[in-house]
Order: C-alpha cells, then structure tokens, then sequence
C-alpha cells in the first residue's frame, strides 16, 4: 500500500505562511490508504488551484451577479486514477454549500478526459437564469454528474465554490411577475414582467391573454370560464378551474412539484421547474 498517489507523495504542498494547504488530491480533507491494486478509477473535484509549485490556493469565482448575467468561475479536477478516464461536468447553482444534481442546472461539458495522476484547473463562464430569486447562492460542480463512470470513490465529485455569490434582484417595476406553488390568479388578477412590458391576465370573462402594449401575444382561448382561477398546483401543474371548479384548460406540467411560472422581460411566459428546466412556454420570447 502507498499513503498517498505519487504525484503527491509527500501528502501535498505547503501553501502561504508554511501552512498545509489542500489541491485536487485532498479528497475533501480525507486521507485514504490506496490499494495496489491493479486499476482504480477516480476522478475528483477541487477548489483550489496550484498557483507555483509548492504553492495553492482558491479558485477564483465570481461573488455578485445580477439575473441573467454571465459569470466566471474556475474548477480544479484530478484523475487520482491509474488510466485514463473520459467524463462530463456539469455546473450548478445552489441555495446552500452541498452541490448536487437537484440543484439548478446551468450547463455541462461533455466529453471532458484527464489521464491518471493529472490535475488541472479549468475556467468557464456559466448563466445565471434570469428567473433566480435575489439571495445568496453557492456555484458549484459536479464531475461525472450522471455517474456514467464506475469510480472507486464516488463521494469527492462535487465542491462548491470558496465564497457565496450574492444575486441581486431583476431590476424594474414591483409588480408580481411570477406565480410559485400554490398560488391563483383570480378574474381580473395579472401579472406583469419586472420591466412593466407584458401582462399575463385571468380576464372575466374567462381567457388568459398575455398583452404587449395592448396587443394579444397569446391566450388561453376559454372565454366563458369566468370567475374561477388560475391555480399553480403544488404538482406544477398551471391549471384554470372555472366557476364549478371543473378544469378547463392547463399546462400539463404536473409531476413536477415546486414549478412555478414566471412572467419574463423577453416576453416569454414559462413555466419552470424546481431545478430550472423549462417545462412549458407561450413561446412569444425574443421581443
Ligand atoms: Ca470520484
Ligand atoms: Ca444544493
Ligand atoms: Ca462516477
């Protein structure tokens, strides 16, 4: 057995003020034994980088964003493996530290590769949706995130970024552009982009219309189901009940609990999943 792989045999390098400082190698501040076996196959995520030799440090990442801007962010990732391996990364945004395929989706490299014993830092710019929520947010990654590589060690795949990235909130009017769980618009009731230019109204007499400017870029086409509301379902399902509390039109988005709508500046109307994955739209964007 060896204490550690040999691009690291000494346990790492020393970083500032001759303090101990973790690269790729670290495997979330954990020491294993390794086996000689004849292969292993893992492949890890870090957030530290090697600045010389001898020396390490965070990766940088960006720590403030505004909806729908583009943002920078660096990954270290190590094949602490003896072969070669092939694998996709994906990046994501979080509520909280612990990065995970639940999390919001913001896009994957496929096809990625690094042979045994290699580390190396990466950059990418990733999206931030323009529908996030203002809040304090973790970017993270997430090597092989659909576990299509068999690895000795599964659990040292993901890390979050060293600092939170503060989201500020869509700039624009206060009026209510969004639709979570469990909220209805009743008849009469709308709701309008954050930039005041659409309106995704329950109208009485029964129709949702979605007006630019007074111009219909899509309805429902319900006339007569009046008095009723328009009901976010908690199984993501946007449904409109008429009077009687019969359906009468919806989204078919269900099984998919937590999604909620939003009404956009582009003058797309979509509805979201709890990860971000747009489940249904108007498909009037780009304006
Ligand atoms: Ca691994
Ligand atoms: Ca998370
Ligand atoms: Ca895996």
């Amino acid at each position: 057995m060896a204490t550690m792989n040999s691009v690291y045999p000494n346990g790492g390098p020393v970083g500032y003020w001759q303090q101990w400082t973790p690269l790729g190698d670290d495997r979330h501040g954990e020491r294993y034994l390794y086996w000689d076996a004849t292969s292993e196959t893992d492949i890890a995520a870090s957030n530290m980088k090697q600045t010389t030799p001898g020396r390490s440090d965070e990766v940088s990442s960006t720590t403030s964003a505004s909806p729908g801007q583009s943002v920078y962010m660096e990954y270290t990732i190590t094949n602490l493996g003896n072969t070669f391996v092939s694998f996709d990364i994906g990046f994501y945004l979080s509520t909280d530290q612990f990065i995970s395929t639940s999390d919001i989706h913001l896009g994957t490299i496929t096809g990625a590769g690094a042979s045994h014993g290699v580390t190396g830092t990466l950059g990418t710019y990733v999206t931030i949706p323009s529908w996030i929520a203002a809040g304090t947010y973790y970017l993270g990654f997430i090597v092989d995130p659909n576990n299509a590589v068999a690895e000795n060690n599964e659990s040292n795949n993901y890390m979050q970024m060293p600092n939170p990235i503060k989201i500020s909130g869509a700039s624009g009017g206060s009026s209510a552009n969004m639709l979570v769980a469990n909220q209805s618009l009743l008849s009469g009731q709308a709701l309008t982009s954050s930039d005041g230019r659409f309106t995704f109204i329950y109208q009485y007499d029964g129709n949702i219309v979605l007006y630019q400017n007074g111009v219909a870029l899509w309805a429902s086409w319900t006339v007569g189901a009046g008095a009723g509301r328009v009901y976010m379902q908690g199984d993501g399902n946007l449904v409109l009940y008429n009077y009687y509390w019969s359906p009468v039109w919806a989204s078919n988005t269900y099984n998919n609990p937590g999604a909620w709508l939003i009404v956009q500046n582009d003058g797309n109307v979509v509805i979201y999943s709890a990860s971000g994955t747009p489940l249904w739209a108007t498909n009037t964007g780009g304006r």
